[in-house]
Protein backbone atom coordinates (compact mmCIF):
# COMPACT_ATOMS: atom_id res chain seq x y z
CA UNK A 1 0.00 0.00 0.00
CA UNK A 2 1.16 3.30 -1.12
CA UNK A 3 2.04 5.00 2.60
CA UNK A 4 2.32 8.80 0.91
CA UNK A 5 -1.19 8.70 0.18
CA UNK A 6 -3.21 10.97 2.39
CA UNK A 7 -6.36 9.49 4.72
CA UNK A 8 -8.45 11.58 3.31
CA UNK A 9 -7.81 10.93 -0.48
CA UNK A 10 -8.16 6.84 1.11
CA UNK A 11 -11.31 7.79 2.32
CA UNK A 12 -12.42 9.37 -1.23
CA UNK A 13 -11.40 6.63 -3.23
CA UNK A 14 -12.53 3.38 -0.47
CA UNK A 15 -16.19 5.77 -0.64
CA UNK A 16 -16.14 5.99 -4.78
CA UNK A 17 -15.54 2.21 -4.62
CA UNK A 18 -17.96 1.11 -2.63
CA UNK A 19 -20.46 3.37 -4.09
CA UNK A 20 -19.91 1.50 -7.47
CA UNK A 21 -20.59 -1.91 -5.31
CA UNK A 22 -23.22 -0.93 -3.98
CA UNK A 23 -24.86 0.97 -7.57
CA UNK A 24 -24.01 -2.44 -8.87
CA UNK A 25 -25.81 -4.60 -6.12
CA UNK A 26 -28.86 -2.40 -5.79
CA UNK A 27 -30.49 -2.62 -9.23
CA UNK A 28 -33.05 -0.19 -10.62
CA UNK A 29 -36.03 -1.89 -11.23
CA UNK A 30 -39.59 -1.30 -12.67
CA UNK A 31 -42.80 -2.68 -11.87
CA UNK A 32 -44.72 -2.80 -9.06
CA UNK A 33 -41.36 -2.97 -6.35
CA UNK A 34 -39.67 -0.21 -8.52
CA UNK A 35 -40.56 2.44 -5.50
CA UNK A 36 -38.80 -0.31 -2.92
CA UNK A 37 -35.45 -0.46 -5.04
CA UNK A 38 -35.69 3.32 -5.92
CA UNK A 39 -35.59 4.12 -2.19
CA UNK A 40 -32.97 1.41 -1.07
CA UNK A 41 -30.69 3.22 -3.85
CA UNK A 42 -31.76 6.45 -2.48
CA UNK A 43 -30.45 5.84 0.80
CA UNK A 44 -27.62 3.39 -0.04
CA UNK A 45 -26.05 5.90 -2.84
CA UNK A 46 -26.87 9.29 -1.42
CA UNK A 47 -23.85 9.94 0.44
CA UNK A 48 -22.16 9.07 3.62
CA UNK A 49 -18.45 9.14 4.90
CA UNK A 50 -17.94 5.55 4.18
CA UNK A 51 -15.34 4.99 7.42
CA UNK A 52 -16.55 1.31 8.08
CA UNK A 53 -15.94 0.52 4.52
CA UNK A 54 -12.86 1.60 5.30
CA UNK A 55 -11.92 0.21 8.74
CA UNK A 56 -12.90 -3.26 6.76
CA UNK A 57 -10.42 -2.99 3.65
CA UNK A 58 -7.60 -1.32 5.75
CA UNK A 59 -7.67 -4.14 8.31
CA UNK A 60 -8.40 -6.91 6.21
CA UNK A 61 -5.69 -5.41 4.10
CA UNK A 62 -2.95 -6.36 6.96
CA UNK A 63 -3.70 -9.97 6.22
CA UNK A 64 -3.71 -9.62 2.80
CA UNK A 65 -7.05 -10.44 1.79
CA UNK A 66 -7.66 -9.51 -1.42
CA UNK A 67 -9.65 -5.97 -1.92
CA UNK A 68 -12.16 -7.67 -4.08
CA UNK A 69 -13.28 -9.92 -1.51
CA UNK A 70 -12.82 -7.32 0.77
CA UNK A 71 -15.19 -5.06 -0.99
CA UNK A 72 -17.99 -7.68 -0.92
CA UNK A 73 -17.74 -7.13 3.39
CA UNK A 74 -17.78 -3.35 2.63
CA UNK A 75 -20.87 -3.29 1.23
CA UNK A 76 -22.58 -5.79 3.13
CA UNK A 77 -21.52 -3.16 5.97
CA UNK A 78 -22.14 -0.27 4.25
CA UNK A 79 -25.83 -2.17 3.60
CA UNK A 80 -26.47 -2.75 7.45
CA UNK A 81 -25.35 0.77 8.11
CA UNK A 82 -27.69 2.56 5.62
CA UNK A 83 -30.89 0.26 6.88
CA UNK A 84 -29.94 1.67 11.02
CA UNK A 85 -30.06 4.78 10.14
CA UNK A 86 -33.61 4.59 8.01
CA UNK A 87 -35.09 3.00 10.57
CA UNK A 88 -32.98 5.41 13.34
CA UNK A 89 -34.74 8.28 11.40
CA UNK A 90 -38.20 6.79 11.22
CA UNK A 91 -41.47 8.37 13.37
CA UNK A 92 -41.46 6.14 15.47
CA UNK A 93 -37.79 6.11 16.49
CA UNK A 94 -35.99 9.58 16.58
CA UNK A 95 -38.26 11.16 14.02
CA UNK A 96 -36.26 12.91 12.29
CA UNK A 97 -36.51 15.14 8.68
CA UNK A 98 -32.79 15.12 7.13
CA UNK A 99 -30.08 12.99 6.93
CA UNK A 100 -26.82 13.17 5.32
CA UNK A 101 -28.23 16.90 3.95
CA UNK A 102 -31.06 15.14 2.13
CA UNK A 103 -34.26 14.22 3.12
CA UNK A 104 -34.90 11.34 5.44
CA UNK A 105 -36.69 8.46 3.30
CA UNK A 106 -39.55 8.39 5.27
CA UNK A 107 -40.09 11.96 3.74
CA UNK A 108 -38.82 11.45 -0.13
CA UNK A 109 -41.03 8.23 0.36
CA UNK A 110 -43.06 7.16 2.89
CA UNK A 111 -43.02 5.31 6.09
CA UNK A 112 -43.97 1.71 4.74
CA UNK A 113 -41.35 2.20 1.97
CA UNK A 114 -38.99 3.47 4.56
CA UNK A 115 -39.51 0.28 6.64
CA UNK A 116 -39.22 -1.75 3.69
CA UNK A 117 -36.04 -0.61 2.03
CA UNK A 118 -34.66 -0.84 5.57
CA UNK A 119 -35.65 -4.82 6.07
CA UNK A 120 -34.58 -5.50 2.31
CA UNK A 121 -30.83 -3.68 3.21
CA UNK A 122 -30.51 -5.76 6.03
CA UNK A 123 -31.48 -9.06 4.32
CA UNK A 124 -28.92 -7.89 1.07
CA UNK A 125 -26.20 -7.40 3.72
CA UNK A 126 -26.47 -11.30 4.47
CA UNK A 127 -26.82 -12.08 0.64
CA UNK A 128 -23.80 -10.80 0.10
CA UNK A 129 -21.63 -12.04 2.67
CA UNK A 130 -22.91 -15.67 1.90
CA UNK A 131 -21.90 -15.11 -2.04
CA UNK A 132 -18.72 -17.19 -2.83
CA UNK A 133 -17.51 -14.19 -4.22
CA UNK A 134 -16.88 -13.17 -0.43
CA UNK A 135 -14.44 -16.18 0.07
CA UNK A 136 -13.90 -19.06 -1.41
CA UNK A 137 -14.18 -21.34 1.76
CA UNK A 138 -18.00 -21.99 3.21
CA UNK A 139 -17.01 -22.42 6.81
CA UNK A 140 -15.13 -18.74 6.74
CA UNK A 141 -18.46 -17.53 4.58
CA UNK A 142 -20.70 -18.65 7.69
CA UNK A 143 -18.54 -17.07 10.30
CA UNK A 144 -18.97 -14.00 8.73
CA UNK A 145 -22.89 -14.14 8.60
CA UNK A 146 -22.23 -15.32 12.48
CA UNK A 147 -20.38 -12.69 13.23
CA UNK A 148 -22.37 -9.96 11.34
CA UNK A 149 -25.74 -11.62 12.54
CA UNK A 150 -24.61 -11.12 16.50
CA UNK A 151 -23.01 -7.74 15.69
CA UNK A 152 -26.24 -6.58 14.18
CA UNK A 153 -28.89 -8.13 16.40
CA UNK A 154 -30.43 -8.36 20.07
CA UNK A 155 -27.02 -8.41 21.35
CA UNK A 156 -25.22 -5.82 19.31
CA UNK A 157 -26.97 -2.82 17.26
CA UNK A 158 -30.90 -3.75 17.55
CA UNK A 159 -30.19 -4.14 21.39
CA UNK A 160 -28.17 -1.15 22.18
CA UNK A 161 -30.81 0.91 20.35
CA UNK A 162 -33.89 -1.03 22.63
CA UNK A 163 -31.77 0.05 25.36
CA UNK A 164 -31.49 3.67 23.77
CA UNK A 165 -34.80 4.12 23.57
CA UNK A 166 -35.95 2.34 27.30
CA UNK A 167 -33.49 4.41 28.69
CA UNK A 168 -35.73 8.29 27.16
CA UNK A 169 -35.57 10.97 29.70
CA UNK A 170 -34.23 8.60 32.48
CA UNK A 171 -30.76 8.87 34.59
CA UNK A 172 -28.21 6.13 33.04
CA UNK A 173 -24.84 5.30 34.74
CA UNK A 174 -22.25 6.10 32.87
CA UNK A 175 -21.03 1.92 32.07
CA UNK A 176 -24.63 1.47 31.28
CA UNK A 177 -24.45 4.35 28.60
CA UNK A 178 -21.10 2.91 27.49
CA UNK A 179 -22.32 -0.56 27.70
CA UNK A 180 -25.33 0.74 25.37
CA UNK A 181 -23.39 2.25 23.06
CA UNK A 182 -20.42 -0.30 22.30
CA UNK A 183 -23.87 -2.07 21.20
CA UNK A 184 -25.69 0.39 19.07
CA UNK A 185 -22.52 1.65 17.35
CA UNK A 186 -19.68 -0.48 18.10
CA UNK A 187 -20.58 -3.82 17.55
CA UNK A 188 -20.54 -2.79 13.68
CA UNK A 189 -17.39 -1.19 13.94
CA UNK A 190 -16.20 -3.59 15.75
CA UNK A 191 -17.44 -6.29 12.82
CA UNK A 192 -15.95 -4.20 10.57
CA UNK A 193 -12.62 -4.49 11.66
CA UNK A 194 -12.45 -7.71 12.56
CA UNK A 195 -13.67 -9.35 9.27
CA UNK A 196 -10.57 -8.85 7.43
CA UNK A 197 -8.39 -10.87 10.18
CA UNK A 198 -11.59 -13.78 9.93
CA UNK A 199 -11.06 -13.81 6.24
CA UNK A 200 -7.17 -13.65 6.27
CA UNK A 201 -6.62 -16.38 9.30
CA UNK A 202 -5.15 -14.18 11.77
CA UNK A 203 -2.95 -14.92 14.79
CA UNK A 204 -4.67 -14.99 18.32
CA UNK A 205 -2.57 -11.73 19.07
CA UNK A 206 -3.29 -9.50 15.60
CA UNK A 207 -6.97 -10.25 16.34
CA UNK A 208 -6.99 -9.66 20.30
CA UNK A 209 -4.85 -6.13 18.88
CA UNK A 210 -7.73 -5.10 16.81
CA UNK A 211 -10.53 -5.74 18.82
CA UNK A 212 -9.21 -3.87 21.32
CA UNK A 213 -8.52 -1.20 18.68
CA UNK A 214 -12.20 -1.43 17.75
CA UNK A 215 -13.33 -1.13 21.12
CA UNK A 216 -11.49 2.37 21.97
CA UNK A 217 -12.61 3.33 18.47
CA UNK A 218 -16.17 3.05 18.60
CA UNK A 219 -16.38 4.68 21.96
CA UNK A 220 -14.34 7.84 20.58
CA UNK A 221 -16.69 7.52 17.56
CA UNK A 222 -20.05 7.60 20.08
CA UNK A 223 -18.13 10.24 22.29
CA UNK A 224 -18.03 12.69 19.23
CA UNK A 225 -21.28 12.09 17.80
CA UNK A 226 -22.82 12.99 21.35
CA UNK A 227 -20.30 15.96 21.30
CA UNK A 228 -21.24 17.23 17.52
CA UNK A 229 -25.22 16.42 18.35
CA UNK A 230 -24.15 19.99 21.31
CA UNK A 231 -21.34 21.78 19.48
CA UNK A 232 -21.92 20.73 15.63
CA UNK A 233 -23.24 22.61 13.19
CA UNK A 234 -26.23 20.69 10.96
CA UNK A 235 -24.80 22.54 8.12
CA UNK A 236 -21.75 20.04 8.29
CA UNK A 237 -23.11 16.88 10.22
CA UNK A 238 -26.35 17.10 7.83
CA UNK A 239 -28.96 16.12 10.36
CA UNK A 240 -30.82 18.35 13.01
CA UNK A 241 -28.54 19.11 16.25
CA UNK A 242 -29.28 19.69 20.06
CA UNK A 243 -32.09 16.71 19.54
CA UNK A 244 -30.31 13.84 22.33
CA UNK A 245 -30.43 17.06 25.20
CA UNK A 246 -34.25 18.21 23.94
CA UNK A 247 -34.94 14.55 24.13
CA UNK A 248 -33.60 13.67 27.22
CA UNK A 249 -31.53 10.88 25.34
CA UNK A 250 -28.40 9.10 27.48
CA UNK A 251 -25.15 10.25 25.96
CA UNK A 252 -21.29 10.13 26.83
CA UNK A 253 -21.80 14.55 27.16
CA UNK A 254 -25.18 14.35 29.83
CA UNK A 255 -22.83 11.95 31.76
CA UNK A 256 -19.22 13.20 31.51
CA UNK A 257 -20.35 17.02 30.48
CA UNK A 258 -18.45 18.62 27.47
CA UNK A 259 -14.94 19.18 28.99
CA UNK A 260 -15.24 15.47 30.24
CA UNK A 261 -16.33 13.69 27.24
CA UNK A 262 -13.93 15.62 25.03
CA UNK A 263 -11.36 14.35 28.12
CA UNK A 264 -12.38 10.71 27.80
CA UNK A 265 -12.47 10.60 23.91
CA UNK A 266 -8.89 11.86 23.71
CA UNK A 267 -7.85 9.41 25.82
CA UNK A 268 -8.95 6.55 24.27
CA UNK A 269 -8.15 7.70 20.88
CA UNK A 270 -4.38 7.04 22.18
CA UNK A 271 -5.24 3.99 23.80
CA UNK A 272 -7.02 3.03 20.03
CA UNK A 273 -3.79 3.74 18.62
CA UNK A 274 -1.68 2.00 21.06
CA UNK A 275 -3.42 -1.35 19.88
CA UNK A 276 -1.98 -1.14 16.67
CA UNK A 277 1.66 -1.09 17.44
CA UNK A 278 1.86 -4.53 16.22
CA UNK A 279 1.10 -3.64 13.28
CA UNK A 280 4.09 -0.80 12.60
CA UNK A 281 3.75 1.26 9.44
CA UNK A 282 1.18 -0.45 7.43
CA UNK A 283 -1.57 0.41 9.92
CA UNK A 284 -0.38 4.15 9.49
CA UNK A 285 -4.43 4.55 7.40
CA UNK A 286 -6.35 3.14 10.47
CA UNK A 287 -3.88 5.21 13.21
CA UNK A 288 -5.01 8.50 11.18
CA UNK A 289 -8.51 7.13 11.26
CA UNK A 290 -8.78 7.96 14.88
CA UNK A 291 -7.75 11.44 14.34
CA UNK A 292 -9.93 11.56 11.74
CA UNK A 293 -12.97 10.12 14.05
CA UNK A 294 -11.85 12.34 16.83
CA UNK A 295 -11.72 15.71 14.72
CA UNK A 296 -14.32 15.25 12.72
CA UNK A 297 -16.97 17.76 12.13
CA UNK A 298 -19.76 15.82 10.63
C1 LIG B 1 -32.95 1.45 14.28
C2 LIG B 1 -32.17 -0.91 13.82
C3 LIG B 1 -31.89 0.42 14.31
C4 LIG B 1 -30.67 0.70 14.80
C5 LIG B 1 -30.29 2.02 15.15
C6 LIG B 1 -26.71 2.67 14.78
C7 LIG B 1 -28.11 3.04 15.06
C8 LIG B 1 -28.93 2.06 15.76
C9 LIG B 1 -28.65 4.19 14.66
C10 LIG B 1 -27.94 5.21 13.95
C11 LIG B 1 -28.27 6.52 14.54
C12 LIG B 1 -27.10 7.27 14.98
C13 LIG B 1 -27.03 8.64 14.45
C14 LIG B 1 -26.19 6.73 15.79
C15 LIG B 1 -25.02 7.45 16.24
C16 LIG B 1 -23.74 6.98 15.62
C17 LIG B 1 -23.86 6.84 14.16
C18 LIG B 1 -24.11 5.47 13.66
C19 LIG B 1 -23.71 7.92 13.38
C20 LIG B 1 -23.78 7.90 11.92
O1 LIG B 1 -22.67 7.26 11.37
P1 LIG B 1 -21.71 7.98 10.35
O2 LIG B 1 -21.25 9.29 10.94
O3 LIG B 1 -22.73 8.29 9.17
O4 LIG B 1 -20.63 7.05 9.90
P2 LIG B 1 -22.48 8.49 7.60
O5 LIG B 1 -23.66 9.32 7.15
O6 LIG B 1 -21.18 9.21 7.40
O7 LIG B 1 -22.50 7.14 6.98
Amino acid sequence: MDTDITFAERLETVGDKVTVAMDGLIPRVAGPESELYSAMRYAALGGGKRLRPLFVLEAGALFDVPAKNLMQVAAAVECIHTYSLIHDDLPCMDDDDFRRGQPTVHKAYSEEIAVLAGDALQALAFEILAHEETHSQPKIRVLLLERLAQAVGARGMVGGQAMDMAADGKQMEMALIARMQRMKTGALIQFSLEAGAIMGGASDEALSALSGFAHDLGLVFQITDDLLDVCGDSGNTGKAVGKDARQGKASFVGGLGVDGAKERALLLADQAKGHLEIFGSSALILRQSVDFVITRSG
